[in-house]
């Protein structure tokens, strides 16, 4: 693991066009002067962090806007640099760390982890909703609401024709797909996770068997061989609102800070983490208590996925203390 995971290249999206609220775009810097860099970096002595800087992009005029889907210009043109940009790191050999920016930005990332190791991944959905409307199910018409339904092969019959999209193929199967932490589920996505059979560990379940049953479970259902490359979408509202107030769509009882470490140690521990979305952190969201506490929260899910352990790490190629 350590050499595994020792190559990490950091991303930042500064999007914000997937959701009204304004700030979101600056979860970026938030996280960045929070100590991302520095925090990752004193993992363990083999840490090698690549700071790729934020995405920039220019819109596409020939792209047409699409009923219900606010502000869709903006994401495909910014998804279009997203993909790319996280092709190469992968490519590079790094384990890619995207911070956003809302999870409208979710669709590249995945996508441009589908491209770079063209096979099949594992996606953990980490979040109080389910990110699963189409542009005819949503009734708030934001784009952060639907990236789990753009990904999803088996739900490409259900859109209508997505202008400037044709770069991205749906080719994720809802099959590779587990979430937790849900909570907060539109009537359709309930629809849709029923017929298409959707694992999810939601609160409830997560309550009923503890989250280590629930991780478990999940990582033997999707990949009893243990073969797949693993992405991790992380929202920030998959916490519970005390533990990270700062982000547009709060919904309580959710999970705490430490389960959702947990989940991520669990995935460190695998070897095969390839790419990290943590999204939706909005610095202008309540007091600066509860921006730090929330852009704190960040970095510690982030850490745990990098192989921070909790227990403490000895010296590395040291076996005694010195004299
Ligand atoms: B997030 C919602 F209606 N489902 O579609 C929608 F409740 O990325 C919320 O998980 C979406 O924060 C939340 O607008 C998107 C709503
Ligand atoms: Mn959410
Ligand atoms: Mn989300
Ligand atoms: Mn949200």
């Amino acid at each position: 693991n350590i050499v595994r995971d020792t190559k990490v290249g950091v991303l930042g999206v500064p999007f914000e066009n997937g959701q009204p609220k304004i700030g979101v775009g600056n979860g970026p810097r938030f996280i960045r002067d929070g100590g991302l860099i520095q925090s990752l970096k004193e993992i363990h002595a083999y840490m090698d962090v690549v700071d790729y800087g934020d995405v920039t992009y220019t819109i596409d005029p020939q792209i047409q806007n699409v009923p219900n889907m606010k502000e869709y210009v903006h994401m495909v043109s910014c998804s279009r640099e997203v993909t790319k940009r996280v092709t190469e790191i992968i490519k590079d050999g790094r384990v890619c760390l995207t911070v956003g920016g809302d999870h409208a930005i979710a669709v590249a990332t995945v996508d441009g982890h589908i491209q770079a190791v063209s096979h099949d991944i594992i996606l953990v959905w980490i979040d109080a909703h389910a990110d699963l409307n189409t542009s005819h199910t949503s009734d708030s018409g934001n784009t952060h609401g639907m990236p789990v339904a753009l990904l999803a092969k088996e739900l490409s019959d259900y859109w209508p024709y997505l202008p400037g999209m044709d770069w991205q193929n749906p080719v994720m199967s809802i099959k590779n797909l587990v979430y937790f932490g849900l909570r907060a589920v539109d009537s359709y996505e309930r629809l849709i996770i029923e017929k298409l059979g959707i694992l999810a560990f939601g609160m409830e379940e997560i309550e009923t068997y503890g989250i280590d049953a629930c991780i478990n479970m999940a990582f033997e259902k999707l990949d009893p061989d243990k073969q797949k490359s693993i992405h991790v979408s992380f929202d920030i509202d998959a916490l519970d609102a005390f533990e990270a107030p700062s982000t547009g769509t709060p919904v309580r009882g959710g999970l705490t800070l430490r389960e959702g470490v947990h989940i991520m140690e669990a995935v460190h521990r695998s070897g095969r983490l390839t790419a990290m979305d943590l999204v939706e952190v909005n610095p202008s969201i309540g007091s600066k208590k509860d921006v730090d506490i929330t852009v704190s929260a960040a970095i510690h899910v982030i850490k745990a996925a990098f192989g921070f352990n909790r227990k403490g790490l000895k010296p590395s190629n040291v076996s005694d203390l010195p004299k």
